[in-house]
């Protein structure tokens, strides 16, 4: 009988110790995490935070009544605006950004954030059959100057 709760505490302790590896293990693996916030009936949005989760991101959705006060709290100005507004690591993603875009700015701490302005078809969310326009990925950079980091084609 004591040797039975012994060797039934040594299994739980051993059990304990395996979770603990498990937890801390995944935890260096963790997915970005991105805040999206968008108007509850957005079409686009929800197929563009699709987009997001098929490329490996966690999204964390919030709808929001008022976007244009989240955009004007982040200092997104109405030339880089669109349609809905995500925050990643403290920095804004505007508008329908390829998930690439987004993975290369989190490592990069010398930009406010990153924006597609307006809504170009053929952009990630932004499908259209057989169209694709050319859009620019801007960047504003925490001297407040806008730059391109990437351009897309037209195809
Ligand atoms: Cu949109």
């Amino acid at each position: 009988m004591r040797n039975n709760s012994h060797r039934r505490i040594r299994a739980l302790r051993l059990a304990a110790f395996v979770a603990l590896f498990i937890s801390s293990a995944s935890h260096a693996a963790e997915p970005l995490s991105i805040d999206v916030h968008r108007d509850a009936n957005c079409g686009c949005c929800k197929k563009w935070i699709q987009h997001l989760e098929a490329s490996g991101l966690t999204v964390i959705d919030h709808v929001e009544a008022n976007m244009s006060a989240i955009k004007r709290g982040l200092g997104i100005s109405p030339e880089l605006s669109s349609c809905h507004t995500a925050t990643i690591n403290g920095k804004f993603v505007e508008g329908h950004v390829p998930a690439e875009q987004i993975i290369a700015m989190s490592k990069r701490d010398d930009l406010l954030g990153i924006a597609v302005p307006g809504m170009p078809a053929g952009s990630p969310g932004m499908e259209v059959d057989g169209k694709h326009d050319a859009y620019k990925v801007i960047g504003l950079s925490k001297a407040g100057t806008d730059h391109v980091v990437a351009e897309y084609p037209e195809n």
